[in-house]
C-alpha cells in the first residue's frame, strides 16, 4: 500500500490538485498533518474529499490534546460521511513544542493515547459512551449520526507507543525510513499484538518516511537535506547511535537550525550517512530498491512524506510510474 503526506502550510487548493494527481497515479491514502499553525486538518480533508473519488483520507496525525475526543470523533466521522466512507483516523500523542506555545500541558501522552483510542472505538460503534478514564472522561456522549467503521492508526516511535499500537490500533505510522529502525519497531508492535491476543499481521505498518525522488540524484538529496536536519536534531540518542551517527551532530545541527544557518546545513553538516539513515532519497531506481527493502522486512504501507521531491508534481508522477506502477 502507498500513502502520501501533505502539510497544510500550502494552500488547500494546491493540496487538492496534488491529491487528485496522487489518486490518479495509484496512491491508496493521503495523510494530512495536524498542527495549530497550519490550515485546519478537517477543513483540508473535506476539500480533498470533494475533489477525489477513491483515495482514503487520513489525519496524519491528530492528537487528543487540542480537541476533546468527542469532537475529534465527530470531525473524522463527518469526513467519512462526506467522502462516502474513505476516512482514516491517524492519532498520536502530539507535538510538545506546539502544545507549549498553545499553553497545553503534555500530561501522560501514552495513557492519553490509549484512553482516546478506546473512546473513539465506542463513538465509531455508535454507542453512548461512558468512560471514566484517568485522562479521558466521557459521561454519556453519543454521535447523532452514523460514523461508520473508521480504521485507527497510531503515530508512534517510542517502544511503549509501538506496543500500544500493536495492542489496540489498526495501523501504525512510524516516522522512520531505514530497515534498521523498522526491525526494532516491528518487534515492539508484535509484543503488543501478542499481549492483546492479536495476530501482529493485522496491524498495517506504515513507514512515514522523508521521501525525495528525482531523476537527478543530487537534486533529490538537496531537497531532502533540510527535512533530514530536523529529524537528526529531534532524534533520540539511541536512534542516532543505531545508525552510527555521532550524538554530538544533534546539538550542532540543532544550533544551525536555531540560527537559520541553512548554508552550513546544506554545505556539509547534513552528511550522506544522515540522508541514508533518515530518508528514502535518490533516483527512481534507488528509491524503488529502498521501498522493496522495507517491504521485505514487514512494512506494509510506504508513506511518502516531505519533501516528496524537489518538484512535487514531477515526484508524484515518478512515484506512480516507477514505483507503484512497477510493483
Ligand atoms: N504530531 C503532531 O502534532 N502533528 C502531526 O501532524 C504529526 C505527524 C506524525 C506522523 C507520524 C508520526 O510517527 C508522528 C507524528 N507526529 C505528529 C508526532 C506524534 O504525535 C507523537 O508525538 C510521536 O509519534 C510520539 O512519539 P513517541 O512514540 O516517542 O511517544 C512519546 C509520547 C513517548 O515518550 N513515548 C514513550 C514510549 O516508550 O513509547 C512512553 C512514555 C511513557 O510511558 N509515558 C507515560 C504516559 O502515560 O504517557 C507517562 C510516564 C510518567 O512517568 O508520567
Amino acid at each position: 500500500m502507498f500513502g502520501i503526506e501533505f502539510v497544510p502550510s500550502d494552500p488547500v487548493s494546491k493540496l487538492a490538485s496534488y491529491t487528485k494527481l496522487a489518486e490518479d497515479v495509484g496512491f491508496d491514502n493521503v495523510w494530512i498533518t495536524d498542527h495549530y499553525n497550519n490550515r485546519d486538518v478537517y477543513t483540508t480533508l473535506a476539500v480533498l474529499a470533494m475533489n477525489t473519488n477513491t483515495i482514503k483520507l487520513g489525519t496524519g496525525v491528530t492528537n487528543p490534546y487540542t480537541r476533546n475526543i468527542a469532537v475529534t470523533a465527530s470531525s473524522i466521522a463527518a469526513i467519512n460521511d462526506i467522502s462516502g466512507g474513505r476516512a482514516i483516523m491517524g492519532i498520536g500523542p502530539g507535538d510538545k513544542a506546539t502544545f507549549d506555545a498553545m499553553g497545553i500541558e503534555w500530561v501522560k501522552p501514552l495513557l492519553t493515547s490509549r484512553e482516546s483510542v478506546s473512546a473513539l472505538r465506542e463513538f465509531f460503534a455508535g454507542k453512548k459512551v461512558n468512560q471514566d478514564g484517568e485522562r479521558v472522561k466521557i459521561a454519556g456522549a453519543k454521535m447523532a449520526f452514523k460514523a461508520g467503521n473508521i480504521p485507527i492508526y497510531l503515530g508512534a516511535q517510542g517502544p511503549k507507543m509501538l506496543e500500544l499500537a500493536g495492542e489496540v490500533a489498526d495501523g501504525v505510522l512510524i516516522n522512520a525510513s531505514h530497515p534498521k529502525d523498522f526491525e526494532v519497531a516491528i518487534k515492539q508492535i508484535s509484543i503488543g499484538a501478542k499481549k492483546a491476543g492479536r495476530d501482529p499481521k493485522e496491524v498495517d505498518v506504515g513507514a512515514y518516511a522523508c521521501f525525495s525522488i528525482d531523476k537527478k540524484e543530487e537534486k533529490a538529496i538537496e531537497a531532502a537535506k533540510i527535512v533530514v536536519a530536523f529529524i537528526v536534531a529531534g532524534s533520540p540518542d539511541m536512534v542516532l547511535e543505531r545508525h552510527g551517527i555521532p550524538v554530538s551532530a544533534k546539538g550542532d545541527i540543532g544550533g544551525a537550525i536555531a540560527k537559520g544557518d541553512f548554508g552550513s546545513l546544506m554545505g556539509g553538516m547534513v552528511t550522506t550517512d544522515m540522508v541514508d539513515a533518515f530518508s528514502i532519497c535518490g533516483t527512481p531506481e534507488t528509491c524503488k530498491q529502498k521501498v522493496e527493502d522495507l517491504m521485505q522486512i514487514g512494512v506494509t504501507q510506504i508513506l511518502c512524506g516531505s519533501p516528496i521531491g524537489p518538484n512535487k508534481e514531477k515526484a508524484i508522477k515518478l512515484i506512480g510510474k516507477e514505483i507503484i506502477g512497477g510493483n
